[in-house]
């Protein structure tokens, strides 16, 4: 088995001590070394935040780029390199506020793709101002009357687009944790995961406390495949907090497979000639 070190999990950061994305990294790295995975055979693509870091604390092939925008490079590498493990990796703002109307276009084309949301619902980095999934009652320093919107339900919101794996996890339930992270990584599509990851310095609501009194794992009795289940499923949320896979389709095509250009080749390994980009940006001058 791959030794999960490999992946230099317990590397120094500057994530606050107590804070959900050092379970999740470590979560990670396990998940990775249990799949037999070799840091060369994963990149991982993140925006901007403190989620967003996780390529600078875990040693796979990594893209930092601009905030909200981690999907669109993913989805370019995933279609020039089958052979790629992609994962993205990002904070509820970064997906839902930032990246909105790029998980909304990504689920429509069904990229071969593992997306690991952190949703701490607050916007850590820059000091605890309301994301989209922040609680109404949630008070901050710069909304210190309250929320004045109502929280936006991100697994609502995939299954309802179409999404063709859509699960919910805790960092507080590691093994549960990690077997949605194998999952969503086997899924043959794009797999979503909206983890609840406690903020403990700016979201003082959403403790680990608070939900350790709230989830509750999906039993073997639910049916994932089941759209209309999957979708009452999805506005369960207060005293009990489903998490588990909330819904599941098999047989989708993928983004991949709907370019029959492309095929089965690995366009990185494809040797071209600079001559024949010189004919190509010639005739486009
Ligand atoms: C286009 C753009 N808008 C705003 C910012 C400022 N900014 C940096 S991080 C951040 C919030 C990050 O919150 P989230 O994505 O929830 O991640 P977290 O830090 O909580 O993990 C914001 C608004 C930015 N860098 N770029
Ligand atoms: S501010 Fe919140 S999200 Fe950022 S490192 Fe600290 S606990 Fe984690």
């Amino acid at each position: 088995m791959v030794n999960p070190e490999i992946y230099e999990p317990n590397r120094e950061t500057a994530w606050c001590p107590g804070c959900g994305d050092i379970p999740l990294r470590q979560c990670l790295a396990e998940v990775l070394a249990e799949l037999e995975l070799k840091p060369s055979q994963v990149t991982m693509f993140t925006g901007i935040g403190q989620a967003a870091k996780m390529p600078h604390y875990i040693k796979v092939n990594g893209f930092n780029g601009l905030h909200g925008r981690a999907l669109p490079p993913a989805i370019g590498m995933r279609l020039a390199n089958p052979e790629m493990k992609v994962i993205v990796e990002s904070g509820d703002g970064d997906t839902y506020a930032e990246g909105g109307n790029h998980i909304l276009h990504n689920i429509r084309r069904n990229p071969d793709i593992a997306h690991f949301v952190h949703n701490n619902q607050i916007y850590g980095l820059t000091k605890g101002q309301a994301s989209p999934t922040s609680e109404e009652t949630l008070t901050t320093s710069t909304q210190p009357n309250g929320i004045t919107q109502r929280p936006f339900n991100p697994v609502k919101f995939a299954i309802a687009m179409g999404a063709t794996f859509v699960a919910r996890s805790f960092v507080g339930k590691k093994e549960h944790l990690k077997a949605m992270m194998k999952a969503a990584i086997n899924h043959k599509g794009y797999a979503l995961i909206d983890i609840l990851q406690p903020c403990v310095s700016f979201n003082k609501i959403n403790t680990y406390q608070w939900y350790m009194k709230r989830v509750y794992e999906l039993g073997d009795d639910y049916n994932s495949t089941d759209y209309h289940d999957a979708i009452k499923k999805a506005d369960e949320w207060g005293d009990n907090i489903p998490i588990g896979i909330i819904y599941k389709a098999e047989g989708v095509p993928i983004f991949r497979d709907r370019h029959p250009q492309i095929g089965d080749r690995v366009l990185v390994k494809e040797k071209k000639h600079p001559r024949e980009f010189q004919a190509l940006i010639d005739e486009l001058k």
